[in-house]
């Protein structure tokens, strides 16, 4: 598909590019008015700068539209999806046709585009991520010493959005030359003039304020846009912004540079209009015949051989969040794919362990946490296995960037570090107490909260191995090791390390709380009452039926116990999934953070907040009654 000559485009490539821009755009319009909905203005303005970037400039084969061995598009402002659609069509990744069943029930041509169609390597549509996920490709190029070029269309009004400035850094102080930003600045936003219009001076400086390569043309001049996409690919040293000025709704003088018609279809009197004044008649696209184009089956993460089992002297101490890092280490070594991205605290999530042994695959995410995770769905979109890690606290600032994770059916790991109040000393801004809600609310995601060393070593390799959106919970303080290296963690599942035929009552922990039950069941036991624990350190999925056998056994007296808020913590998913297997259960108490946190020793404030084995032993007390 590549036809770049370094003498540059000859004129009868500017005439076939020309052509293909104007089918572009008559394909957009058409299937906006056939859909009824869409925004086919904002399709328009981008007619010449996607017919340059798909049949000029990118290394392409439609029939391996995702290939490691070509170039990538991430199309960032993900609402103009009929301009990506008709390129892919006019490149022969499905038919015209197909392109005509827009946002159709039947169809795989949704609103808005995700992967579920090949040639697409993220969801996009929330605005601001696209430059992220390209990003995400590109080191991923890098790392694999590829000769892939990553191409990002994005929208001037989503140019608003502190996302795009943060990958603008990241692809800068990376040096991404394998990157070209292509800007369709065409000044209208949805329901007013974006911030800066048509000032393309100051896109220009903020780019290259970043260490882009940027240079302003007239978006809709063919030549301009292809010349600019060959100087970009023949920029070394850093990636390049190519700010296009543009007209929205450019070729129908109706509406063309108009407020008012963002995300509004033509009338088909207005199409006939349109498809005139863009010189010719109606193409004839035949009826299409149904046949799907989903893309089946979606990548899943590579297998590996298992690595050695973890060791730990017995008796020792470890925080979970350190054996995390081991965990990575180890992993490292049997499995090239893994890769880790940190926010600036590397030294406390203990990915530094990775990062030392395999710098090569481990990359600075600096305090940019919406960045990291877009930049991990690159990474996954690559077939690397990537683990993305911050403070558990401020994954929730990247929150909408994991839900369009989850769209993008990207396979990316989570470590949430310092959770809760048992961190202690730092005080409540850095305590998450929102991330088993937040994070079981994603689709397709796994929630593991580790309470020892070796469960967290295991379940950090049965990260990388599950598809999906998985989720890893560590602890701040050092805890005793309870499990044997060969112990197994599958998932759903959790453990029994406390039982007897004479329990009264279950108690469900993890974490820092499981420990706090395993005190709780010493004192009971002193006083003449037995109690079941349970290491629930799958929060999700979780197995009801076989959840509901224990806390039968015990009277169906159920005590949960976590330090979270109680709102869609651990105690609402064991209620959830007890109530599903029809076993609810007949006297509970769940117990959680149960005030506003402020600083202390982890100990004053885990027994303050009403999760130490104190508040245990009365709850346990409690529902015996
Ligand atoms: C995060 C986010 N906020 C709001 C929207 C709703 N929205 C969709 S398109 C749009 C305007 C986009 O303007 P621009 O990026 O300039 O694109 P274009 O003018 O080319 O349509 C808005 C506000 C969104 N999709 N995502």
């Amino acid at each position: 598909m590549s036809v770049t000559s370094p003498a540059g485009p000859s004129q009868a490539t500017v005439e076939t590019i020309k052509q293909k821009a104007r089918l572009l755009s008559i394909y957009s319009m058409m299937s906006t008015t056939a859909a009824g909905s869409g925004h086919p203005t904002s399709c328009m303005s981008a007619a010449q700068l996607m017919a340059g970037i798909f049949f000029y400039a990118m290394k392409f084969d439609p029939k391996n539209a995702n290939s490691n061995n070509d170039d990538r598009f991430v199309l960032s402002k993900g609402h103009a999806a009929p301009v990506l659609y008709s390129a892919l069509a006019e490149a022969g990744v499905f038919p015209v046709s197909r392109v005509m069943t827009l946002r159709e029930f039947s169809s795989e041509l949704e609103g808005h585009p995700t992967p579920r169609i090949h040639g697409v390597d993220a969801a996009t549509g929330s605005l601001g991520q696209g430059l992220s996920v390209g990003a995400g490709l590109a080191i991923g190029a890098r790392m694999d010493k590829s000769d892939t070029r990553v191409y990002v269309l994005l929208g001037d009004g989503e140019m608003a959005e502190g996302q795009i400035w943060e990958a603008a850094e990241f692809a800068g102080h990376y040096k991404l030359d394998n990157l070209t930003v292509i800007a369709d600045v065409n000044a209208l936003g949805q329901s007013e003039p974006t911030m800066y219009q048509h000032d393309m001076e100051t896109y220009r400086k903020k780019f290259d304020s970043e260490g882009f390569a940027t240079e302003v043309i007239d978006g809709h001049d063919v030549s301009a846009v292809l010349a600019a996409l060959d100087r970009a690919k023949a920029t070394k040293g850093r990636p390049q912004a190519i700010l296009a000025r543009t007209i929205k709704g450019h070729g129908f003088a109706e509406v063309a540079g108009k407020m008012g018609w963002h995300g509004k279809p033509f009338s088909k009197e207005q199409l006939a209009r349109a498809i005139a004044e863009q010189g010719g008649t109606p193409p004839v696209v035949p009826p299409d015949p149904g046949k799907s184009y989903e893309r089946k089956p979606l990548p899943t993460p590579p297998d590996f051989p298992a690595p050695p089992a973890p060791e730990y002297e017995a008796g020792k101490v470890v925080a979970t969040r350190e054996a995390y890092g081991f965990a990575l280490k180890r992993l490292g070594a049997v499995n090239p794919h893994v890769v880790a991205v940190s926010c600036d605290v590397k030294n406390s999530t203990f990915s530094e362990f990775f990062g030392d042994a395999y710098p090569d695959r481990f990359c600075q995410g600096y305090i940019a946490e919406q960045n990291m995770i877009s930049v991990g769905v690159g990474l996954a979109a690559r077939g690397k296995v990537p683990f993305l890690d911050t403070f558990a606290c401020f994954h929730s600032r990247a929150y909408d960037q994991v839900r369009m994770a989850a769209i993008s059916r990207a396979n990316i790991n989570l470590c949430g570090s310092h959770c809760g109040v048992s961190i202690g000393e730092d005080g409540p801004s850095q305590m998450a107490l929102e991330d088993i809600a937040m994070m079981r609310a994603v689709h397709s995601s796994a929630v593991l909260y580790p309470s020892d060393a070796i469960s967290t070593e295991r379940l950090t390799e049965t990260m990388a191995r599950r598809p999906g959106i998985n989720y890893l919970r560590t602890s701040r303080p050092k805890t005793a090791i309870l499990y044997s290296k060969d112990e197994k963690f599958p998932l759903p599942g959790f453990k029994v390390p406390r039982q007897s035929a004479q329990d009264k009552v279950t108690v469900v922990g993890a974490g820092i709380t499981l420990h706090e039950a395993l005190k709780a069941a010493d004192q009971l036991k002193s006083q003449g009452t037995a109690i079941r624990v349970i290491d629930l350190y799958c929060i999700k999925p979780i197995d009801g039926k076989a959840l509901a056998e224990q806390i039968k056994a015990t009277g169906g007296r159920l005590v949960t116990v976590e330090d979270h808020w109680p709102e869609g913590g651990l105690g609402e998913a064991v209620l959830t999934a007890l109530a599903e297997a029809g076993a609810a259960p007949s006297k509970f108490k769940l117990l959680a953070v149960n005030g506003m946190p402020h600083s202390g020793k982890p100990d004053e404030l885990v027994d303050a907040f009403g999760i130490s084995a104190r508040h245990i032993v009365d709850a346990v007390k409690k529902v015996s009654q």
